[in-house]
């Protein structure tokens, strides 16, 4: 939770702006804490409304030795418009759940790591600009893959000659109230495995209420791109609310998306079913 409200403190974590500037260099300062295997990715971008960047997608490997590993994966960056607000769209979001939860989750897992090192080897892998994309209404040029620019360039450039991984598990909004999670379709094209591993886990633990045993439809999200270019198989856990109309939280992309709208039990729900897979591996 206090992971949370760091980088929110920060402000909107928009690529190139102050606020990405300042978390970006306690995110890797807070990393190295914990490992001291750590890679910055920069490669220059150009985004869908003609302007160029420089992402930096942020790496912290634990035992980067061993063959036998997986990969955790969020993004970082928060999204630039309130597209889905009814007022002030053209301002940026704190992306408290939408990129914040994700991040904060895995530096506690890290943090866990510090003091007791798993037997598999993991890198935990924060991908930039993956909330850059092009919105329904724009009046550029359509764009074809606008989104999640952080993880195209590194399933393109991966921050290891002939990296792999046994499978990935990226975390996509996994901080609000009373979330659930379901299988959603591309994960269980690509991962189908992994899906049953981790929902299985998260019952034994007593999560069955966030982890639910049904269908959602597919998500265009950074697994999208790590399944199909690495071929690492990888799933999206994700929050699913069949209340809302797109079936995201909803909160989504809006400037409700704060402090108000994250709760510790299900950050810990999500922390606690990684933890418990990852040291069983
Ligand atoms: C689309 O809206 C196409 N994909 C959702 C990916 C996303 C945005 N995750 C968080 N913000
Ligand atoms: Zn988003």
């Amino acid at each position: 939770y206090y992971f949370v409200e760091k980088q929110v403190s920060f402000g909107p974590r928009v690529i190139s702006s102050k606020g990405w500037q300042e978390c970006a260099l306690w995110l890797e300062k807070k990393f190295k804490t914990y490992t001291k295997n750590i890679i910055i990715q920069q490669a220059p971008i150009t985004t869908y409304d003609g302007k160029n960047h420089i992402l930096k997608n942020i790496i912290a490997s634990f035992s980067p030795e061993k063959n036998n590993r997986i990969a955790l994966f969020a993004h970082w960056d928060s999204r630039h418009i309130a597209d889905h607000d009814t007022v002030n769209q053209n301002s940026p979001i704190l992306g408290a759940n939408d990129g914040g939860s994700g991040v904060a989750v895995l530096l506690e897992i890290a943090r866990q790591f510090s003091n007791k090192e798993p037997n598999i080897g993991v890198d935990i892998i924060l991908f930039d600009a993956e909330d850059y994309g092009q919105p329904e209404n724009s009046e550029y040029p359509i764009m074809q893959d606008s989104w999640c620019l952080g993880s195209q360039y590194w399933s393109n450039n991966l921050h290891k000659p002939n990296y792999f991984a046994r499978y990935g598990i990226l975390l996509d909004m996994v901080g609000a109230e009373n979330a659930t999670f379901r299988h959603e379709e591309i994960s269980s094209y690509f991962a189908s495995p992994i899906l049953t591993k981790v929902w299985r886990k998260a019952s034994n633990l007593g999560f069955g209420n966030y982890f639910i045993f049904k269908k959602a439809k597919q998500i265009l999200d950074d697994h999208y791109y790590v399944n199909t270019i690495t071929g690492i198989p990888t799933i999206d856990i994700i929050e699913y609310d069949p209340a809302t109309e797109n079936n995201f939280n909803k909160h989504w992309h809006t400037h409700n998306d704060n402090m108000q709208n994250i709760n510790k039990n299900t950050l810990n729900a999500v922390g606690q079913t990684l933890l418990e897979v990852i040291y069983n591996e």
